[in-house]
């Protein structure tokens, strides 16, 4: 029976209509209380990022993980919270200068915001609707490109080089500066993730922000999509999926930050040794042995397991190269 019109005009049943009804008192209720409760507009800010974010992800962009194997980009914070995280990377910019080599990877044991960032429960929701309820983070990588610069990143597949059993690992790219195509956002080429192995090359190219700049060569571009990732939002990619970015070619920084989730089950295959930060839940494996977390930015305990752990990355990195130490642009003598 159609009784009456929605807000869009739309006509709909009774029961519609009723449930329009309560979902508007509810909000003049959280409304007024919320102005005669809570002191300024910043915990208004927290409190509606609680209730709005706290989520999964839909069945479509879970199924869309499966099928393409990367989601659509979902927003997970503010643009007004995702510029705290900015402000307070460029305060750690302003002490010792451009990130690069292992400041810029497993960051989470050598900074606070990004130790608080990959707890964040909005990201984590989502992470445990992919990975289940235990979830551990492994690796942390801050992927920043300057103003119209020439930094690129080439097809490649992250399980070819990491040593991570299996293929659960995934991968929640935040981004705190948008990332669109003039600024060289990410392109992946869907379904690709259901392909074992695809042949990689290293080239050491100077502008290439891969380790190794290593390539795949066969990647059909016209079947390759491009992830624009708005501030504060991030999507959420597999383990195998080949992806590559284009340089920033906008007069703006772009900022993403990788943070590489996996359950307790796997296991590092290319060192006796690996670590890895409990997250959620419980660890029943031991595979990882457990982080500290740094209670400040380069608190000496955090940094200090930091030292090691980004060693024995690099080693696991490196392995079956002749670099024994990060390979910078500036520095690259192979290219
Ligand atoms: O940020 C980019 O452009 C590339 C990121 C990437 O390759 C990764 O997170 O695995």
């Amino acid at each position: 029976m159609l009784v009456d019109r929605n807000r869009s005009g739309q006509r709909c049943t009774y029961n519609e209509f009723k449930l329009l009804k309560i979902t508007e008192q509810f909000w003049s209720i959280f409304y007024s209380w919320s102005c005669s409760t809570l002191r300024n507009q910043s915990e208004f800010t927290i409190l509606a990022n609680w209730i709005f974010m706290s989520a999964t992800l839909s069945k479509k962009a879970i199924q869309q993980y499966r099928d393409d194997g990367f989601t659509p980009a979902v927003r997970i914070m503010s643009k007004e919270e995702a510029e705290h995280f900015r402000i307070r990377l460029q305060a750690v910019e302003a002490v010792v200068g451009e990130l690069k080599g292992g400041r810029r990877l497993k960051c989470h044991l050598l900074y606070k915001w990004v130790s608080d960032l990959i707890r964040k429960p909005a990201i984590v929701d989502r992470v445990e609707t992919l990975l289940g309820p235990n979830v551990l983070c492994w690796g942390t990588d801050l992927w920043l490109k300057e103003p119209d610069s020439n930094k690129f990143v080439s097809w490649h597949q992250d399980n070819q080089y990491w040593g991570i059993s299996g293929t659960e690992l995934l991968t929640a790219w935040i981004a705190l500066s948008p990332a669109t195509v003039e600024s060289g956002c990410m392109r992946m080429l869907p379904g690709s993730h259901k392909c074992d192995g695809l042949e990689h090359v290293d080239t050491f190219h100077k502008d290439n922000m891969l380790t190794r700049g290593q390539s795949i060569f066969e990647i059909d571009e016209n079947q390759a999509v491009n992830i624009e990732v708005d501030t504060g939002e991030a999507v959420f990619f597999n383990y195998r999926i080949a992806h590559a970015s284009h340089p920033n070619r906008s007069q703006e920084r772009r900022i993403g930050i990788a943070i590489r989730y996996i359950p307790p089950s796997v296991k590092q295959l290319k060192s006796e040794w690996d670590s890895a930060t409990l997250i959620r839940g419980k660890d029943e494996f031991g595979h990882f042995i457990h982080e500290p977390e740094p209670k400040f930015d380069f608190d000496p305990v955090a940094a200090e397991f930091h030292r090691k752990s980004n060693e024995n990355y690099l080693n696991i990195l490196y392995s079956g190269t002749e670099w024994t130490t990060h390979r910078t642009w500036a520095l690259c003598i192979k290219c």
